[in-house]
């Protein structure tokens, strides 16, 4: 991986919002709200791998989407990375500010980060146009079961804050692990919450990750903000991220289960966080993993293209 002076952008496309942008890609290095440390390097191995559709062609290339026979990217701009310096609330604030200066049109497609990020691109996108409902992939709940008032914002309980701005049962976990611990005496706590928040369909679900199971427990026709934890994948095909998961979603089902709802939804915001890793990691198990999260990234923006 060539370390050149200049950043490169997100597979090349151009580096600035044009007022056409229909996809809107940038970064979020950041990592408050985790104790570790790494996520804040995602946004720089996803924009290095992410130059392999072009490397062959010396950077510049017109991209074929064999399926649709049509485009790729078209439409597509990166808007560069949001400043992590100073507070949680400060880039917080900063990540309201960007995405409310976007064009109307276009649809923001972050990269972070930790999983906290959410949080704050919901309430952004929320605020532009209303979400009806947030799909979590993640092998993870982030939802908080534990005393009565909801913690600041932290990646373990960032589907909580995001189900407090949308209200109950908006909330859709795909891909979370099927046995949920919770401190002694808070089981029936955690079931009441995670009534409360919505659908949950785990990992080795009677119906799989099919159309009609996924379609079941996002629901159709309704605006859809998207959040991608990478720990969603097993750790063989995901192991640079804060928590990998022995067992996970295959990179295939997670692809076809965001393309499932995107199908039957309009997808209006969405982001792929927990990358993690030392930024001068250069082992060949970082760079796939990055490879795969900068081709996860790649279908992401052409399903917000092209449904
Ligand atoms: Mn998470």
């Amino acid at each position: 991986m060539p370390e050149t002076g200049e950043e490169p952008t997100f597979f090349g496309v151009p580096g600035h919002v044009t007022a056409d942008a229909r996809a809107v890609l940038f970064g979020v290095p950041a990592a408050f709200g985790t104790p570790n440390s790494g996520a804040e390097n995602g946004p720089f191995f996803i924009r290095r791998l992410s130059k392999y559709y072009k490397s062959r062609f010396g950077g510049e290339a017109d991209l074929l989407d064999l399926r649709a026979r049509g485009p790729v990217l078209e439409g597509a701009v990166d808007g560069g990375d949001i400043g992590h310096a100073g507070s949680p609330a400060e880039l917080h604030s900063r990540i309201g500010a960007f995405v409310a200066g976007l064009p109307e049109q276009s649809v923001p497609i972050a990269v972070g980060g930790d999983h906290s990020i959410t949080a704050p691109l919901v309430a952004a996108v929320h605020g532009r146009r209303p979400i009806a409902r947030a799909v979590f992939l993640d092998h993870h709940l982030d939802v908080q079961c534990w005393g009565e008032e909801l913690d600041p914002l932290y990646h373990t309980n960032v589907a909580s804050h995001v189900a407090g701005m949308l209200g109950p049962g908006r909330v859709t976990h795909i891909g979370v692990e099927p046995f949920q611990g919770a401190e002694v005496g808070r089981g029936g706590a955690l079931r009441s919450r995670l009534d409360e928040l919505g659908r949950q369909l785990p990992l080795h679900g009677p119906d799989g990750f099919g159309a009609a199971a996924v379609a079941e427990a996002v629901g159709t026709g309704q605006e859809v903000y998207l959040s991608v934890d990478l720990d969603v994948l097993a750790a063989h095909e995901m192991s640079a991220t804060g928590y990998p998961s022995w067992d996970g979603l295959r990179f295939t089902e997670l692809v076809g289960v965001i393309e499932t709802i995107a199908r039957h939804n309009t997808i209006t915001g969405c982001d792929i966080v927990e990358f993690a890793a030392a930024r001068d990691a250069r082992d060949p198990s970082t760079l796939a993993d990055a490879g795969r999260a900068a081709k996860l990234l790649m279908h992401l923006t052409q399903v917000v293209l092209t449904t």
